[in-house]
């Protein structure tokens, strides 16, 4: 018997109506979203961003103390649930589930502004500020920043695991608090908000990556780079990914991803053995003692007195994006973890996910810091001149294997964004879907309709042109999702004492029978 799948209208329209009218406002008047767009996020950063960088360092805390606390050992599923996934299978698909072609972008580029405008007020060329643009990105895409993923992995992991809340939905990871079922108008809520927080964050990733790859392009097939090219690479993404989808390809896009694992880490052996090597293993030694050994002050580090503006254009970006971004890959790790502990899941989603992030920066970063040190290539010159975009393609240019290496680069950048489609256009479909009987698949017309919306908000961001613009859909995006944190985390405790009685009464074993709601 099959049930019909039901279009959850209420949100379907909420969330396309609001990306729909920021769209549609700033292509009618780009010039007024030019200059409304920094000013917004320039607001929004110096007034909530302290407390971004509070709440992320008491999200730390929090979750090394339930990794070894009682809790750590509480199994998701129940005591005897089996691990679905290998170790290797699980780390990696949390690691593609949590980065996109973003990193791909930000890895071999970041350091160029930290080594414009260092951090801490240093004068730029310094040995210090030199180490300190290597080593910055391992923190902005480090333990802090993997934190914010983990939270809702496990709130929602638990209720769906442990509870038998038969939903995957950012409404699963509250449910523990009165109110928040996922049938309720909080709950309801709170699945529009992530929604429109999916939208802003996946957006921001595919604004930042597809001009990288049409510059890429550009250069491969010696013609100009244009925002016309941009719109069509975006365009033969998604319908590259529409077509896989409309045939039911699931499967084949699932092995596209295990290939892209390949593709990526076979050019980063490359760029390793081909750069120098010796150099990527010392920066990589540095950047990560730097940290470690200054990892209190990178978090708490919020400029009260220069004006660099360094913690707003990064730290506070980076914490914005990594939250607006945190339910989305909750929602997928929670479903993949079952069988892992509390504590495994904490420590592997921030070991795992540091490290494979922390590899793109140690040898792509450095590879292209060299280039600019050795004098081989100006980057920043051209950073400077013509944008990021550029800048990486004066980077691979310099790789070998002509444009063998750089095409290698472009197709992975390609496959990781189409993968971001397909699964966050899944996620968005099923979010404004009313039942979804297990099993079955939201309606294809709404995933191509998630589709073309993921598509519209970058193409309009380039349109309207800017890091800043960029980054405030971020920004603006993350800021609801914060509040949401915070049920979450309470959610998760009141079910974890509940079923965890301090007096030895450990029910941690089963299961709860009945769905709460
Ligand atoms: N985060 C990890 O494109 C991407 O890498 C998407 C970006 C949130 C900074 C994720």
């Amino acid at each position: 018997m099959t049930q019909r799948v039901r279009t959850d209208w209420i949100a379907f329209s909420v969330s396309a109506g609001i990306v729909g009218l920021v769209c549609l406002g700033l292509v009618l008047d780009p010039d007024a979203g030019a200059v409304l767009l920094p000013q917004i996020y320039g607001f929004v950063a110096e007034t909530i961003g302290p407390l971004y960088l509070i709440l992320g360092m008491i999200l730390i805390v929090f979750l090394v103390w339930l990794a070894l606390s009682r809790f750590g050992t509480v199994r998701l599923g129940g005591a005897d649930a089996p691990e679905e996934f290998n170790t290797l299978g699980w780390a990696s698909m949390l690691f593609c589930a949590g980065i996109g072609a973003g990193l791909m972008y930000w890895a071999g580029i970041e350091w160029a502004y930290y080594f414009q405008t260092p951090p801490f007020g240093l004068p730029p060329g310094t040995p210090e500020a030199i180490e300190w643009a290597s080593a910055y990105g391992l923190f902005h895409w480090g333990p802090s920043a993997w934190a914010f993923y983990c939270l809702p992995t496990l709130a929602i992991g638990y209720a769906y695991h442990n509870r038998g809340i038969p939903y995957l939905r950012l409404s699963t990871g509250c449910a523990g608090t009165p109110g928040f079922g996922a049938h309720q108008p909080l709950g309801r809520l709170v699945d529009t908000i992530f929604m429109v927080s999916l939208l802003g964050g996946a957006g921001t990733s595919l604004g930042f990556s597809t001009p990288m790859i049409a510059a890429l392009a550009a250069r491969i097939l010696g013609v100009q780079a244009s925002f016309g090219l941009e719109v069509a690479t975006l365009v033969v993404t998604m319908v590259l990914f529409a077509l896989s989808a409309a045939a039911g390809l699931r499967k084949g896009i699932q092995r596209l991803s295990d290939l892209n694992v390949g593709l990526i880490f076979a050019f980063l052996a490359l760029v390793f053995i081909a750069g120098p090597t010796g150099l990527f293993i010392e920066a990589g030694v540095t950047g990560y003692g730097l940290v470690a050994q200054n990892f209190i002050r990178l978090n708490s580090w919020a400029e009260p007195f220069g004006d660099t503006g360094f913690v707003i254009d990064w730290t506070i970006f980076y914490w914005a994006w990594w939250i607006a971004y945190g339910p989305v890959v909750g929602l997928f790790v929670a479903r993949i973890s079952r069988g892992r502990t509390i504590r495994q899941v904490i420590f592997g989603m921030i070991g795992y996910g540091s490290l494979g992030a922390g590899l793109f920066f140690v040898i792509l970063g450095n590879y292209g810091l060299n280039l600019q040190l050795t004098g081989a290539v100006d980057v920043v010159e051209r950073l400077n001149s013509d944008g990021g975009a550029q800048a990486i393609v004066a980077i691979m240019d310099a790789l070998p294997l002509d444009v063998w290496a750089m095409g290698l680069f472009a197709v992975a950048a390609v496959v990781f964004s189409a993968t971001t489609y397909d699964s966050a256009s899944y996620i968005l479909a099923s979010s404004a879907t009313r039942s979804l009987p297990s099993g079955q698949d939201p309606a294809l017309w709404q995933r191509l309709f998630w589709a073309a919306m993921l598509g519209a908000l970058p193409i309009t961001l380039l349109f309207v042109g800017g890091l800043r613009v960029v980054q405030t859909a971020a920004l603006i995006a993350s800021a609801p999702v914060v509040l949401i944190g915070l049920v979450m985390a309470r959610s998760l405790m009141a079910q974890l004492i509940e079923d965890q009685p301090p007096q030895g009464k450990d029910r941690s074993g089963d299961p709860h029978p009945q769905p709460l709601e």
